[in-house]
């Protein structure tokens, strides 16, 4: 209770308990204790840790208040936006986000900024944790080949944006100069198992998205904020496949979530959880039971949940198209016991007829209504696959097959496709699910069970064999039968 000894005013014995109990673990109003936070005495000095995305810096747990020396580089350099596709970074310590800076309430925090010289402009930083003019920008403006150093004391605790403030600075922003600083209050955030570092950005292209080759940052859609591109940590796939963050069943995961912009906000969402706990706006206020929480841009938030059932959880911003079509999604791989209770997985499909008799079982999943007409050529088999892929496979596989990086594979020149048509077959009649390498990519992801008729499977597949520089493959209502008929 030693906080106690330092409240300036006069509570009951009784509301001082109260009080103590229900703000232990979150922001709390502790530093009141303070006359203010600019009063807490700092003893010592020493080096920040500074990680790179998806990773945080150790929690600073019961630490007492230092002098905390950050070096932080600027470099410009050339990165991976997606397959083919280069980019230009501006960065801050080499990474989109810049490096994670982990302090507490009263920390006296030397920053020295150093700018690399190898690039080509200067720049500065603007930490929103800063009180004072830019929040550190004009003090810190430096040009290649030069170091500034300042100075400040974090008086708020909260998770907390820094970006480089040079003009033009939405250009400075769009090549990703930008990232995240936390102020932990006294004490400490409350433990959790695993804590990761997850930042949203927009991107825009002179090319359109997916166009290959070096690719300059178009000022024109930058204004009038069409982005080519919107992703997690920097580029698409960043958080999938082999980058996915990971979690055991039972254990509490805490995003610290950022938004880089420069334009666009964020409906940050994870498929298939709730967060229990979200520091709104990165700030003070609690929110609980959450679904969908908005991080504006130049803004963050502290997103909790623990996780009970295994299983890939697709972190996504909900303005949907932005996930599954420029590049905003990554993934929570959970591993660990199943929990029937809490998700039982698939029980039963059944046929739903609402003027029916009544609900009728489905058997098995090949009782599919066969109300075709069989095609009666070639031809006719194009003509209807290619209506059956516009209506099913295109929304996922894309127009010219050609797929979305990390998410869906390509059906275009697809080696996985060409090499087995049973098993092509199998993956629109029963699903797919797994880890599969097509073209040379690694897919661990999960396409649902087409329900098309035999002859619908049998055009769609003849179309997608005879499209795109496949094989040329004719596949029969026969084959799909004798692939239906071995399950
Ligand atoms: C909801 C999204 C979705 C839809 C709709 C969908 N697929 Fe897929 N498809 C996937 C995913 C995801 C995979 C990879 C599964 C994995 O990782 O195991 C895949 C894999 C495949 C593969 C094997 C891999 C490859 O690239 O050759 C084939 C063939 C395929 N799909 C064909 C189709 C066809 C034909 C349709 C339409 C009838 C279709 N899919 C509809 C998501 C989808
Ligand atoms: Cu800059």
């Amino acid at each position: 209770m030693k906080k106690q000894k330092t409240i300036k005013h006069v509570y009951s014995p009784i509301l001082l308990l109260l009080l103590a109990v229900f703000f232990t673990g979150c922001f709390d109003d502790e530093e009141k204790t303070y006359e203010s936070s600019a009063d807490i005495p700092v003893n010592r000095e020493m080096i920040a840790e500074l990680t790179s995305p998806p990773h945080v810096p150790t929690p600073i747990g019961d630490r007492k208040a230092k002098k905390l020396i950050v070096k932080m580089e600027i470099l410009e350099e050339e990165g991976e936006m997606t397959d083919g596709v280069k980019y230009m970074y501006w960065t801050f310590g080499g990474t989109v986000p810049g490096s994670f800076i982990r302090t507490r309430v009263g920390d006296e925090v030397e920053f020295h900024l150093q700018n690399h010289p190898d690039n080509k402009l200067p720049h500065n930083i603007d930490l929103h944790a800063v009180t004072g003019p830019g929040g550190g920008a004009e003090s810190s403006f430096v040009a290649p080949g030069h170091s500034k150093v300042f100075s400040f004391k974090t008086l708020n605790p909260g998770l907390y944006v820094y970006h480089c403030a040079t003009a033009p600075v939405g250009m400075h922003i769009a090549n990703g100069m930008y990232g995240l600083i936390l102020v932990e209050p006294e004490g400490g955030l409350a433990p959790v198992d695993k804590e990761y570092y997850i930042m949203q950005g927009d991107f825009y292209t002179k090319g359109a998205n997916g166009e290959r080759g070096l690719q300059p940052f178009d000022m024109k859609k930058a204004i009038d904020e069409r982005a080519d591109y919107v992703v997690f940590n920097g580029k698409v796939g960043s958080l999938t496949g082999d980058n996915a963050i990971t979690a055991n069943v039972g254990e509490t995961v805490r995003l610290f979530v950022g938004n880089g912009g420069p334009n666009l906000v964020s409906s940050f969402h994870v498929i298939g959880e709730i967060f229990d706990r979200v520091h709104v706006e990165g700030g003070s206020l609690v929110n609980e039971n959450v679904q969908t929480t908005l991080i504006p841009a130049g803004g963050a938030a502290i997103v909790e949940f623990r996780v009970d059932v295994p299983g890939s959880l697709i972190m996504v911003d909900h303005s949907i198209f932005r996930a599954f079509n420029k590049g905003a999604l990554g993934m929570l791989n959970v591993t660990g016991e199943e929990n029937k209770k809490i998700y039982s997985g698939e029980i039963r499909d059944d046929i739903y007829l609402p003027e029916g008799p009544g609900i009728q079982t489905m058997p098995t999943t090949d009782e599919i209504v066969e109300a075709d007409i069989p095609a009666k050529s070639f031809e006719e088999q194009m003509e209807f696959g290619k209506q059956a892929y516009m209506q099913t496979c295109f929304a996922c596989h894309q127009g010219e097959g050609q797929g979305v990086p990390t998410a869906f594979p390509p059906l275009a020149n697809s080696d996985y496709l060409n090499a087995d048509v049973d098993r092509a077959i199998g993956a629109v009649l029963f699903g797919l699910t797994g880890e599969i390498t097509v073209n040379g990519e690694v897919y661990n992801s999960v396409m649902t069970r087409q329900t098309l008729s035999t002859d619908e499977v049998a055009n769609v597949m003849t179309y997608v064999y005879n499209s795109w520089g496949n094989s040329g493959q004719v596949v029969t209502r026969e084959m799909v039968e004798k692939v239906k008929n071995k399950k």
